[in-house]
């Protein structure tokens, strides 16, 4: 019974409603800038400018890491709170993500 109850916590704790959002990276700005998500949902950020760029959280819980042009990084956000982010080569590109 106790294990039977374990396993049904575990399947609770799984992200099985985890969602994905998307963010494009265009003219030097993040689209949408601010995103409300939860704790487990994914960010794709996908660069559609001709220069490479990064979105990094100030916090350290996510980054893409380098995005050439075209590319596109997903990146999962576990922890609950307010994570600004930028981009690491142009720091006037700024966005939030706030994850409950
Ligand atoms: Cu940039």
């Amino acid at each position: 019974m106790r294990i039977a109850l374990t396993l049904a916590m575990l399947a609770l704790a799984l992200p099985a409603y985890a969602a994905g959002h998307a963010v494009q990276i265009k003219g030097m700005k993040f689209s949408p800038a601010r995103l409300a998500v939860a704790t487990g949902d994914t960010i794709t950020f996908t660069n559609g400018d001709s220069k490479r760029h990064t979105a990094t959280a100030l916090d350290g819980s996510f980054d893409t890491g380098r995005l050439a042009a075209g590319k596109s990084a997903t990146v999962r956000v576990t922890a609950a709170g307010k994570h600004d982010f930028k981009c690491m080569f142009h720091p006037s590109m700024k966005g939030t993500v706030t994850a409950k």
